[in-house]
């Protein structure tokens, strides 16, 4: 049993409904080939020859604080970093492994740097940490010898004990690869028993084989509606440092997934993958900047508007909701007249978003927004801020879908 009942998730929960938005770094050995995290099991590369990697890993001293920094910017208010993915080499120092960053290259302890720099800028820590292992010896034969079992687990509860103890307050353990144990292969509710002791305030994600604190849709925006989740996506389709995959998501992309993660009550955990020295590059670093400079203007809509409410899809936008106001957040701009269809409630007032107020006229179902600009005041989007007498409701037509879907 888990000693934490849910009264207590709630509580632990707290900041994190709040958050919004996260920066997701994956860094490690990787990030020196460059050809996505995955690359020791896709090109099949010898282990000893993938050992190399780790006594060659120089990345400049506190690079870290470059990326808080960033993130700080952006209207981030956490961040999640692979301490081991899986590979296996470790970012931190730990005596169940001579396989990580202090005893190979680049003889620094890079977790410490890392929290380091979070709390410098004040965002929440969070801790990436690969169940799977592919270099320790028992990460593949746990699955079928009860001794290397047994090994494997010490080590894996051994290694998150180190994380839980020797880096101050850890704000989220964050979950990941699963194969090739169960919850009771891994042990999980003794891990998570274990964490809870260590560090009370913690959350825990979903990936141990166990439900936990909350739900990672993984490169979809997927709302859970039963709990909090927290969509990971990628800017590129790497997680990793891949500079030949360059189809990155822009600020208006970045901002239309933190309004379906509002809208549908989540977090978006976005990633980065810094190149090997630590180096943030282009385009994430002026895609970030445009974000928060966007976020700074219009962040209530996104970080306080996270009631449930279905909408219909429109091609000029969509919602968010805080009580009696809906943030229209019109993306693709239509000119002078917005119209929007299906709502039921009387208006009481329209303006953009920190801005003028604007006319209108509702009749029946069918609100038509008027003198508006010609030309969006913000291309990546400009909230449109109604507010209604009474709770606001959309009738939905054929082909609706929920608010947090669209
Ligand atoms: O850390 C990131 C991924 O490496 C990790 N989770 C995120 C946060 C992840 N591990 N496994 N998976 C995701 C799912 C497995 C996907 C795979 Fe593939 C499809 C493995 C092989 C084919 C993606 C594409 C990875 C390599 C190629």
């Amino acid at each position: 049993m888990l000693k934490n009942p849910m009264t207590d998730r709630e509580r632990r929960l707290k900041w994190f409904r709040d958050a919004r938005f996260g920066m997701f770094i994956h860094w490690g050995l990787y990030s020196m080939l460059g050809r996505h995290e995955w690359v020791m099991n896709r090109e099949r590369i010898p282990l000893k020859e993938y050992e190399k990697l780790a006594g060659k890993w120089q990345p400049k001293p506190n690079c870290m604080r470059d990326w808080a920094k960033l993130a700080k910017k952006a209207g981030m208010r956490y961040m999640v970093m692979t301490t081991k993915h899986h590979e296996g080499f470790c970012l931190f120092n730990t005596k169940h492994t001579d396989y990580n960053a202090v005893k190979r290259s680049p003889g620094r302890d890079l977790v410490a740097e890392y929290v380091e720099a979070c709390r410098a800028e004040g965002l929440k820590v969070g801790f990436y940490y690969s169940l799977m292992d592919w270099h320790h010896p028992d990460g593949v034969k746990c699955m079928k010898n009860d001794a290397s079992w047994a090994r494997f687990t010490e080590f894996t509860h051994g290694v998150v004990r180190d994380l839980c103890t020797n880096y101050g307050k850890v704000d989220i353990m964050w979950f990941d690869g699963g194969w090739p144990l169960s919850a009771e292969g891994w042990r999980s509710h003794e891990l998570i028993n274990m964490i809870l002791d260590l560090q009370p305030d913690c959350i825990i994600n979903n990936r141990t084989g166990l439900e936990g604190d909350f739900g990672t849709p993984e490169n979809r925006i997927v709302p859970e509606k039963t709990r909090m989740w927290e969509a990971c996506m990628t800017f590129n389709h790497s997680w990793g440092y891949t500079p030949i995959d360059t189809n990155y998501k822009s600020a208006w992309e970045v901002i239309s997934m933190l309004r379906q993660c509002a809208a549908g009550g989540g977090n978006l955990l976005l990633n980065i993958g810094p190149m090997p020295d630590g180096s943030l590059y282009h385009p994430c670093d002026t895609e970030l900047e445009r974000v928060g400079r966007w976020m700074k203007k219009y962040g209530k809509s996104i970080y306080e508007a996270t009631d449930p409410m279905e909408q219909e899809w429109m091609i000029t936008g969509a919602f968010t909701r805080k009580g009696d106001t809906l943030y229209y957040h019109c993306n693709r701009w239509p000119g002078k007249e917005l119209a929007i269809g299906g709502l039921r409630c009387k208006i009481l007032s329209a303006k953009i978003m920190g801005g003028a107020a604007l006319k209108f006229t509702q009749k029946a179902d069918r609100l038509v927004i008027k003198g508006m600009p010609e030309k969006a005041p913000d291309a990546l989007s400009t909230p449109i801020e109604l507010k209604f007498e009474g709770e606001p409701r959309q009738q939905l037509g054929p082909g609706h879908r929920l608010l947090s879907e669209a």
